[in-house]
């Protein structure tokens, strides 16, 4: 391994399969996908763009379930080995010591990233039915502890780093409207307390023709000796709708809004049948990574077709290796 995964754990248990020996692209699919099914629990019309973390001996995630009423919600779940998951088929109840906290409306794309013992929950949620980032922490998946919104609406696709950087946390996030927003570039605001967000700088825009119409970030971002390693969406809009696809970039370790390197192409589009037929076909939608800090393994868990969850796998060098000779800044 040459790059190094900095600040990570060994996860000798996290789901792998080796690279197909026919496979020439960087990120390779689990060939059992998907790994959530539609049906999974009672109440569940589709799960999908959700989050799964290390933790104890084993895994434990937020998992978006839209219900049969077709309301979005957010769920816990945990999971041995990071593929058979058993997810609370009760909706997570936040706990909202300020009752002048806005109430739960709806929640949908989460991300979930450890921060100083605590897991962070961040999520598109509604003030007053008007998208913005929500956020709540855990410390073991079954109380939830809702705190203030980070930003005005409209806002979407909130993802924080894993530590402070510079003396403040950070967050990525992408401002948008109330609708199906075509357009949309990924900024980053800090914190000193992660309740009060400000310094906000622009990240990037959309650049090439896969991602022509938005960017969103989407796990939380890898730390490397080499940078920030982020998976982020971007969308195109084909005259039968929107695309999603996503690639990497690189991200300054102490300047993250600096962009090092940027994948000109995708590096996983909607091609096979369970990503590209759905409830919205045509979408792959990362949310989570898990990264082996011994092997450099990835495995990334993604929303297919706004209906299901599969998970593809790569590795840091790999991914490092195509953006030293694949960047477009
Ligand atoms: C975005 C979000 C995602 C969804 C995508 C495609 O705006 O709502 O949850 O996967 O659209 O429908």
């Amino acid at each position: 391994m040459n790059v190094k995964i900095i600040g990570g754990t060994p996860l000798p248990n996290m789901p792998w399969q080796d690279k197909p020996t026919d496979c020439s692209d960087v990120l390779w699919r689990y060939t059992e996908n998907p790994v959530i099914r539609r049906d999974q629990i009672p109440c569940s019309n589709s799960i999908f763009n959700s989050a799964a973390v290390p933790f104890g001996s084993g895994f434990a995630g937020v998992f978006r379930v839209d219900d049969k009423a077709r309301n979005m919600q957010l769920h816990a779940g945990f999971s041995d080995d990071g593929i058979h998951w058993q997810i609370a088929p009760e909706r997570i109840e936040f706990v909202r010591s300020d009752s002048s906290l806005q109430p739960f409306q709806y929640g949908y794309d989460p991300r979930v990233c450890f921060i100083e013992e605590r897991y962070y929950v961040t999520w598109c949620n509604a003030m007053d039915w008007k998208p913005t980032i929500g956020m709540a922490y855990t410390f073991d998946f079954k109380t939830f502890y809702q705190t203030e919104n980070a930003f005005l609406p409209f806002n979407r696709n909130g993802v924080l780093f894993p530590r402070k950087i510079g003396g403040n946390y950070m967050m990525l996030s992408r401002p948008s409207d109330s609708g199906h927003t075509p357009f949309g570039d990924i900024f980053l605001s800090q914190s000193p307390d992660l309740i009060y967000w400000g310094k906000h700088r622009h990240v990037m825009a959309p650049s090439m023709s896969w991602e022509s119409t938005k960017i969103g970030a989407g796990p939380v971002p890898i730390e490397t000796d080499r940078g920030w390693l982020l998976f982020y969406h971007g969308v195109l809009t084909s005259c039968n709708g929107f695309v999603y696809s996503f690639s990497a970039a690189l991200l300054d370790r102490d300047e993250p809004w600096k962009v090092l390197k940027r994948g000109r192409e995708y590096l996983l589009s909607p091609q096979k049948l369970y990503e590209c037929v759905g409830d919205v076909p045509n979408v792959v939608f990362p949310c989570a990574a898990l990264a082996d800090a011994d092997t450099g393994r990835i495995a990334i868990y993604y929303g297919c077709a706004d209906t299901c969850t599969g998970l593809c796998f790569t590795t840091a060098d790999d991914v490092l290796a195509w953006l030293d000779t694949h960047s477009q800044i």
